[in-house]
């Protein structure tokens, strides 16, 4: 695997195929903290090293592939390539992207979304691959997908991997402004019925909800997270919902990411890292530089996630600079 450096704002060893942006200050990660078009970043924690899993942000006959970064310190960034490639996938064929990763008994799960499906006659849905190590190389694990049909009105995409205290591991999902809620198997080859009998459970928390899930536990509450407006425009922002269960009922508070006019816009589709030792959070997101409209022209960025003392989420401040080192121990 090819493996490029980006320290600082600074490519080191790496062609930077697309915008140039300014360098941070000392000290700061920058925004974005790698060089490229990624989108829909996903973030796990996998061996004291932060990971970021995002969509190669082109158009979808060329989305056939993912990289993946991984940090010590969320400020120096290692690029590995082309950790899962639509090769391996004997089903997919046209545009991979939003990934959502687990670790389980030293395996290493990657769910995916292919070939855009449009109703329940198209090959497509939900995948998942698995790795030995976090930087691949993913192999499909079942030979077709996880998810392919459309429930509740929603289209099998977007997927998030939310692991409950209970040892449970649920599956979030869902796009075209439908999100359900399925429990998965625990060996992740599919999905089975929930306690209260239902196997897809509509969890849509509001009208405003789009796509690009995302939940997790904080002081036993479940925060559901998500995307709302359009993905190639200026509006796309992140909003969410606080719940007593993972299956809701879930009422919409707020929005707590959006563009600003001198930063970035689109800002969303995003996931969270969780320092537990001093119980920090990031929020990881991708967005649009500004004045740039090609829709695809996406790019990740970090900056701190911080909550009231009620345990409500504030809203984000996006910055160019970016966040300071963390290393983990
Ligand atoms: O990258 C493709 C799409 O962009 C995702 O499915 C959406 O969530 C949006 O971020």
């Amino acid at each position: 695997m090819r493996l490029a450096q980006w320290v600082g704002g600074a490519v080191l060893a790496a062609c930077m195929s697309t915008a140039a942006f300014a360098a941070p200050p000392p000290g700061h990660a920058g925004n974005p903290v790698f060089p490229g078009w990624y989108a829909d970043p996903e973030a796990a924690i996998f061996d004291h090293q932060y990971w970021i899993y995002p969509t190669t942000s082109l158009k979808y006959a060329q989305q056939t592939g993912f990289d993946a970064f991984s940090s010590p310190d969320l400020v120096h960034w290692t690029k590995h390539s082309s950790v899962l490639a639509m090769k391996d996938i004997p089903w997919a064929k046209k545009a991979l992207w939003a990934p959502a990763l687990v670790e389980k008994g030293g395996k290493y799960y990657f769910f995916f979304a292919a070939n855009d499906i449009q109703n329940d006659n198209e090959v497509g849905g939900i995948g998942v691959a698995v790795a030995d190590k976090p930087d691949g190389p993913f192999r499909d694990l079942l030979g077709k997908p996880l998810i392919d049909k459309f429930h509740n009105g929603a289209q099998p995409i977007d997927q998030f991997v939310f692991h409950d205290d209970d040892g449970t591991y649920y599956m979030i999902y869902g796009g075209w402004k439908h999100a359900n809620i399925v429990k998965l198997r625990p060996d992740f080859t599919g999905v089975e019925p929930m306690a209260d009998g239902t196997t897809f459970k509509e969890i849509t928390p509001a009208p405003e909800y789009v796509e690009g899930p995302l939940m997790f536990k904080r002081n036993g509450k479940y925060y559901f997270m998500w995307s709302e407006g359009g993905w190639t425009g200026p509006d796309y922002c992140v909003a969410y919902a606080i719940g007593d269960s993972p299956t809701g009922p879930f009422k919409r508070i707020g929005k707590i990411l959006e563009q600003d006019p001198k930063i970035a816009t689109g800002a969303g589709h995003h996931s969270v890292f969780h320092v537990a030792e001093d119980d920090s959070w990031y929020i990881v997101y991708h967005r649009h530089p500004l004045g740039d409209t090609d829709g695809n022209h996406r790019v990740t960025s970090i900056d701190e996630m911080h909550f009231d003392k009620d345990g409500h989420i504030l809203p984000v401040k996006m910055t160019n600079e970016g966040v300071t080192a963390k290393p983990l121990r």
